[in-house]
């Protein structure tokens, strides 16, 4: 398909879960879309992270589309926690059942948008030479999208395989009787460890900062629990729009528990599995003292679990309070370093000091490996924008308009940036909450302005400096009431070096954005300047 030199009313970047809902809405209400995709098929996060043990932790019958009845009836999930394949397919279906994929060109990434004034578009062009003019450009980029490798000296002249769990090879990875060096010990590393280890014939994991892990006891999906949940979808679905999910919240303060009472409340979570944990009482994200009891939990599990002393005390995080950094769901994590082949280094103690053709060296030893894998994260919530060179009025780039920290409103739109829409950006509640919830408000939200703007025959919409200067104020403001901004995290840029330190996500949570994004647009969009 050539999309050169052509004009549709909306240019989509990215086909996950936020791309593919874009478009399928925007051609409900009578618009032509171009979507832009730098993969060579839909699914985003879950084409690209297929590493051993990749799986959502929201359970699957909420990590879905609400949108359709007659596709979250038909679509079987079989296990409370779906593997990356299983999404990936799920995906794939629905690009399929809905005919997305026409609209669709892969393996073409955009590499600018430039606001027009004249013409009041949007001048999109990609790598493959595509120049497309759009009305409207919505950003469905990812929140997480854009990996980041480590750069120990030397890393270039590795001999063997290096790889990242965000860009996994699609013919998956054989580590039969290979030496694996695993860095990181994020999400990414908690899920893959357990299963490389199972496979490799030694695995070594380079750990700067020990993460809380709880345990997801996945199973496989009843089949009587899920169809009784489809009966109830409406319900589960009403119930998501304000929670993000049926995340089993408690009313308790954890300081007005007795120890004994906290204890039961945190063992009945932990057996049970899951994120549910942190929110065992409801200070645990605003008290220290509540925060320390849940963490103190955490650290005796570990202590009870891992055999060598030594290296559980190594496991236990204490340089930032739980759930500040995501907290991590696993399987057999913790388990795993008892095995025979399983080794656990302390960067802080022991950093690396060179990787060479075929080995890397630390401060105390020098170790040969077959292949590296890179658990390192992300350039989140920012990076796929930053990567596009995007520019509004007067050819100012949103990047240097964001070099000090994200400045937008409701986390939809940036001054400047008509027509812009960014989903589940910075300054929204974004990656705190079930994002396929979030993802489905953002694009409703843009699908009601955009046929609002057409309503009253309006060409741009764009926020006012004033509603843009009060969001970011309140973002911040939220997040300093709460323990987030104690830790060092890809939630406030710490993981990229240079990267200003902004808490980024919205904390207010899922119900409230939704009610202010409401209020909002029934004030007549009030803050935005629409021409
Ligand atoms: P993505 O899925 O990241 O899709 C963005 C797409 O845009 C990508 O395919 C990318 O190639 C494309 N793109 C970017 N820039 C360009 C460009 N310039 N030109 C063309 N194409 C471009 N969230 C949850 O709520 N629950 C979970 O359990 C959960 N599990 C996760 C597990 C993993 C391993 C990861 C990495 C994330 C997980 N997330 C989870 C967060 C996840 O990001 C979202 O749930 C969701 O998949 C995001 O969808 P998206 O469409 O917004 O972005
Ligand atoms: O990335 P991360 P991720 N030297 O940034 C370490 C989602 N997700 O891919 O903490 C040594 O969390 C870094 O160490 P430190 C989820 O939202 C969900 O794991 O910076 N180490 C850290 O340990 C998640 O939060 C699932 O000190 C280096 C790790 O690499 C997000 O994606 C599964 C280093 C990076 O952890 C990102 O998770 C997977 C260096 N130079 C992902 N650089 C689910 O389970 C980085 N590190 C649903």
């Amino acid at each position: 398909m050539t999309t050169a030199q052509r004009h549709v009313d909306v240019v989509i970047v990215g086909a996950g879960f936020a791309g593919l809902y874009a478009l399928y809405r925007m051609r409900e209400i009578g618009l032509t879309a171009q979507v832009f995709e730098a993969a060579d098929d839909v699914g985003g996060v879950w084409h690209w992270n297929r590493y051993p043990g990749a799986r959502c932790d929201v359970q699957s019958l909420e990590y879905s589309y609400s949108f359709s009845d007659a596709l979250q009836q038909d679509w079987v999930w079989t296990e409370r926690y779906a593997t990356q394949p299983e999404i990936l397919a799920y995906l794939r279906h629905v690009a399929d059942r809905f005919d997305l994929r026409r609209d669709i060109a892969f393996e073409t990434s955009v590499i600018s948008a430039v606001f027009d004034e004249k013409a009041q578009l949007w001048d999109v062009q990609t790598d493959r030479g595509d120049r497309v003019f759009a009305r409207y450009c919505i950003m469905a980029s990812g929140s997480l999208s854009i990996t980041r490798l480590p750069d120990f000296p030397g890393m270039a002249t590795f001999g063997g395989e290096i790889y990242h769990t965000g860009d996994w090879p699609q013919d998956g990875v054989d580590f039969s009787g290979k030496r694996v060096a695993i860095v990181g010990t994020g999400s990414s590393g908690v899920q893959s460890i357990p299963m490389i280890a199972e496979q490799a014939e030694q695995v070594t994991v380079f750990q700067r900062t020990p993460n809380f892990v709880v345990s997801a006891r996945n199973r496989p999906l009843d089949p009587d629990v899920t169809a009784a949940w489809k009966e109830r979808y409406p319900e589960h679905r009403a119930h998501a729009k304000r929670v993000g999910s049926l995340y089993d919240f408690s009313d308790l303060r954890a300081r007005d528990a007795s120890e004994a009472e906290r204890e039961v409340e945190f063992a009945r979570r932990w057996d049970g599995g899951g994120v549910n944990f942190v929110h065992a009482f409801n200070d645990i994200f605003t008290d220290q003292a509540a925060n320390d009891a849940a963490a103190e939990f955490v650290r005796a599990r570990i202590r009870e679990i891992v055999t060598d002393p030594d290296v559980a005390r190594r496991l236990s995080p204490t340089d930032h309070p739980i759930g500040t950094k995501r907290i991590c769901v696993g399987t057999d994590y913790y388990a795993t370093y008892n095995r025979a082949n399983v080794k656990l280094v302390d960067l802080r103690a022991t950093p690396i000091v060179e990787v060479t053709r075929a080995a890397i060296q630390t401060t105390e030893f020098t170790s040969a490996f077959d292949a590296i894998v890179c658990a390192t994260g992300y350039d989140a919530l920012t990076g796929a924008l930053a990567r596009i060179d995007i520019r509004g009025r007067g050819g100012r780039a949103l990047k240097d308009k964001w070099a000090s920290g994200p400045r937008n409103y409701l986390g939809l739109m940036s001054a400047d940036f008509p027509n812009l829409f960014i989903i589940t950006g910075p300054g929204s509640p974004s990656v705190l909450v079930n994002m396929v919830v979030g993802i489905e408000q953002h694009v409703d939200w843009i699908a009601d302005c955009i046929t609002h703007l057409a309503a009253i025959n309006a060409t741009t919409i764009e926020p006012s400096r004033a509603s843009e200067d009060d969001w970011v104020r309140r973002v911040n403001d939220e997040a300093d009431l709460t323990l987030f901004p104690k830790a060092n995290s890809w939630y406030n840029g710490a993981n990229i070096a240079g990267k200003s330190r902004v808490f980024l996500p919205f904390v207010g949570g899922i119900g409230r954005y939704r009610d202010i994004c409401d209020q909002v647009a029934a004030d007549g969009y009030a803050g935005f300047v629409i021409r």
